[in-house]
């Protein structure tokens, strides 16, 4: 039965060039997701969009001498070309302070904050906060660094725990210092408005409970973990400049914007309600997706985005009550970049800028589907991965060039050398063929599985599995041989082979969408349409396109 689907990806940050960590984490899986529930023939959209507010946006701004609009305008662009380049479907990137969606967003994040303030849920306080006297400003978030509280042992940022993603309270941070300047911070009084997260941690109990057995483990632990501890009162307003103005008439609003965590994930609904202004000029029907329990929707994110996705957008929209809880968080843990025996974050300042892991220079050089074959086979689902640029070009070359390329090259320069480059005459099919055929049926059952369990890795060993099986099969039918003493034997094995190679256009389809669109070339196929089963065999006597190189060997170091 079709369904309907909505499916995210956490919203980068407008702030820099987009690399191999953020697409493995979030984007690519929320992609391959996508085009596999569109092949099944369910009714699948991708939103996602830049995170434009807050303060990652204004320190980047402050660093390179610009204006917050302007740095995030920049990122926005670049970050939409490069993800498209890399064949990433959204059905649209917004963007939380673009002005294409700037007044919708607002109005939707005001809106939210007000329903939630007049229905009591949050708590307003004078509080204690880090403030910078030589910069005359307060210092939330990640304006300021410290040594974790909860560790002890190492420099964090001032909003959580880079090594277990814990909140932090920056109070208790020991050495606290200013990132604007560099001084210790001290400690000055302003006054927030606080979600009261407590009101919520038995609703949020039940419905990650209910997640158990379908969920990682990962991800359920550490949300039930942090009720176990008690969920913290968080303060959803902030003193900065850049953001959304708090919508209440209360002078001690004056000056501050709502937290860039308490608008983000709204933008997930603004932005599908640009979505449905831009397809049917009517933004309503985002309630379609977001309020009718018929929508499931999943929300694919990094690991330091799990207690935003589990505990407090969720208990907005409990306190809320008009949107649904995401059916399935599925958080991906980090990629770090390997070099030598270096394993390290990728980053502006240590990683180099003409580094194909950045997404922007991968794509002038190299093939967008063999980036995304490799970041899916080490996608990070249980573990910290790192990519490796030797590991890269042996895994293209030993398995989609010597495997996936190398069959389907081999069956079409045949059909074109020998069968005048058309699909040869079944007449003469045996047993192996038809059990190639069921091997093909079950790959799809296999690959399809994987992708619904949200085990992107096993999926490419299937299919990775199949490729290598009908290299087999291949070698086992000697087509080279029978050409000679059985030629009825032969044809029925390279239309076996051309089937096959129609089955692996659609098996590859969600890791390469390019791919299934050159195979779809060379076959010369006049149906172009991505299914999820078995396709139609050509017909006996089509005439195929030209055979090409699938996957281009690459050089030893060709990454470094
Ligand atoms: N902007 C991504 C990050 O933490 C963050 C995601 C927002 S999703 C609503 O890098």
């Amino acid at each position: 039965m079709p369904k309907r689907y909505l499916v995210t990806s956490g919203l980068p940050y407008s702030n820099g060039r987009p690399h191999v960590g953020h697409v493995a984490g979030a984007l690519l899986p929320a992609d391959t997701y996508t085009r596999y529930l569109r092949a099944c023939g369910h009714d699948a959209i991708y939103v996602c969009g830049s995170d434009d507010n807050g303060v990652a946006i204004e320190i980047r701004a402050l660093q390179d001498g610009r204006t917050p609009q302007q740095i995030s305008t920049h990122y926005h662009e670049r970050q939409k070309e490069d993800l498209e380049g890399l064949g990433i479907c959204f059905d649209i990137y917004g963007g939380t302070h673009q002005p294409a969606y700037r007044e919708r967003h607002e109005r939707f994040s005001r809106a939210f904050f007000t329903r939630i303030h007049e229905k009591g849920f949050f708590s307003k306080r004078k509080t204690r906060q880090l403030y910078d006297p030589q910069a005359a400003r307060f210092l939330p978030d990640r304006y300021v660094k410290g040594i974790c509280h909860h560790c002890g042992d190492h420099e964090t940022n001032g909003d959580q725990c880079e090594r277990t993603g814990a909140i932090i309270d920056p109070l208790l941070l020991k050495d606290p210092i200013s990132v604007i300047t560099g001084t210790p911070a001290e400690v000055r009084e302003t006054t927030h408005w606080y979600l009261r997260l407590n009101d919520f941690e038995q609703p949020l109990k039940e419905w990650l409970e209910s997640k158990q057995g379908q969920w990682r483990p990962s991800v359920l632990n550490f949300a039930l973990g942090q009720i176990k501890q008690g969920l913290p009162e968080r303060a959803m307003t902030r003193d900065i400049e850049w953001g959304i103005p708090v919508p209440l008439d209360d002078p001690d609003a004056q000056g501050k914007v709502l937290f860039v965590w308490f608008d983000a994930p709204i933008g997930y609904v603004s932005f599908t309600a640009a979505l449905c202004a831009e397809r049917d000029a009517d933004e309503s029907g985002y309630e379609r997706w977001w309020c009718d329990p018929e929508t499931q929707i999943v929300n694919f994110i990094g690991e330091d985005n799990t207690v935003f996705h589990t505990l407090i957008w969720p208990a907005m929209c409990m306190a809320d009550e008009r949107f649904q809880l995401a059916s399935h968080v599925v958080a991906n843990n980090f990629v770090n970049f390997r070099l030598g025996d270096d394993t390290d974050k990728v980053s502006k300042s240590r990683t180099p800028n003409e580094s194909p892991v950045w997404i922007e220079e991968y794509l002038k050089r190299f093939d967008p589907d063999a980036l995304r074959y490799y970041l899916t086979a080490i996608a990070p689902e249980t573990a910290r991965t790192a990519f490796d640029p030797d590991d890269f070009v042996a895994r293209i070359n030993n398995e989609l060039v010597a495997a996936f390329g190398n069959f389907v090259n081999r069956a079409l320069t045949f059909a074109a050398r020998y069968f005048e480059g058309r699909v040869p005459d079944r007449a003469g099919l045996t047993d192996v063929d038809r059990e190639q055929r069921t091997r093909a049926e079950q790959a799809f059952e296999r690959v399809g599985r994987n992708i619904e369990g949200f085990r992107f890795r096993a999926a490419v060993e299937e299919l990775m599995a199949f490729a290598r099986d009908c290299n087999l099969y291949f070698g086992n039918r000697q087509p080279w041989a029978t050409r000679k003493t059985d030629l009825a034997d032969c044809a029925a094995t390279i239309a076996t082979c051309i089937d096959s190679i129609a089955a692996l256009a659609l098996l590859c389809s969600p890791f390469m969408p390019a791919t299934t669109e050159r195979i779809f070339d060379q076959l010369n196929a006049t149906d172009r349409q991505v299914g999820w089963r078995m396709p139609e065999s050509l017909p006996s006597g089509h005439v195929l396109g030209t055979p090409k190189i699938l996957f281009e060997k690459l050089e030893e170091g060709a990454l470094r």
